[in-house]
């Protein structure tokens, strides 16, 4: 047992689940968070309460989210790394065109939760010269169409992401912002709204990014020596890469 302790977001699918038993087979606890409590429940389970304690609450709910961290029990409380994960894309239609409900949930979830935890758990990381994980995109980066929302709210967590860098400066907290290209998550059905075959169909013979892959980077990165900082790491599947801009001609 390494005697620190993660709190993971988003802990219930993709990276986050995955990053959770990575984490925990390499002798860390775990403070697992997401709002299907039943997967939740599934961690604890299968790793024991002493080494998963499971916050099952929406990260847009302020009020749920203090008194998640109010609650933790003194073994889970002192937070060595946050894993700001829980995160969402909703929708692919062009701005224009765009669902505002899908974009505001994006916001809440994407960027104004992700600053809420992050302001929360300061103090205990700093008391702990811990380190945060912001899990962001390519799409902070690299635009796309129908990406609008989404993409920017990743170049709000990259960019975020090196802000608290250098206002931690001195504190030994460490930063990262990790940004993946396509992975193989559920994260496309939630941003089709449940469409399993469209799903399929992206990642089809294009051998994406797994959960596993990230876990393992972010592994990578929390167990690096204190005094190295990686400020923040772009993955893509190998099958990825860019393409030219585009021309409307009349
Ligand atoms: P998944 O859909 O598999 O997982 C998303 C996780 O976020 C789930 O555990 C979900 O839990 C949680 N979540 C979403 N909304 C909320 C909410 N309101 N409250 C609490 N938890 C929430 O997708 P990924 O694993 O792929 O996504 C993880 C992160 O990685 C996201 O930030 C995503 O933007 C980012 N990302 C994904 C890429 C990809 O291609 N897959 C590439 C680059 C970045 P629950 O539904 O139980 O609440
Ligand atoms: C997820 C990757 O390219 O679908 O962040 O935006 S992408």
């Amino acid at each position: 047992m390494s005697g620190k302790v993660a709190w993971i977001t988003g802990a219930t699918a993709g990276f986050g689940a995955a990053t959770v038993e990575r984490f925990v087979a390499g002798g860390w606890c775990v403070v697992a968070s997401g709002r299907r409590a039943d997967r939740l429940q599934q961690l604890v389970d299968r790793h024991g309460a002493e080494r998963v304690h499971a916050l099952a609450f929406d990260v847009r709910d302020e009020a749920a989210m203090r008194s998640a961290q109010a609650s933790l029990p003194a073994e889970f409380a002192a937070i060595d790394l946050l894993v700001n994960n829980a995160g969402l894309a909703l929708g692919t239609a062009p701005a224009q065109q765009a669902d505002l409900s899908q974009w505001k949930q994006m916001i809440d979830t994407n960027v104004t939760a992700l600053v809420t935890l992050t302001r929360l758990l300061l103090p205990t990381l700093i008391e702990r010269r811990g380190a945060i994980v912001n899990v962001s995109s390519t799409a902070s980066t690299y635009p796309y169409p129908g990406g609008n929302v989404y993409g920017g709210t990743k170049a709000f967590v990259s960019q975020f992401s090196l802000g608290l860098r250098s206002d931690l400066h001195g504190t030994g907290v460490r930063v990262t912002s990790v940004e993946p290209g396509m992975a193989e998550t559920e994260f496309t059905l939630v941003r089709t709204g449940g469409d399993q075959a469209a799903s399929d169909r992206l990642y089809a013979g294009a051998h994406p990014i797994t959960a596993g892959d990230i876990a393992q980077t972010l592994w990578w990165i929390a167990n690096l020596p204190a005094h190295l900082n990686v400020n923040r790491i772009e993955l893509m599947p190998t099958s990825q890469s860019f393409a030219g801009f585009q021309v409307h001609r009349e």
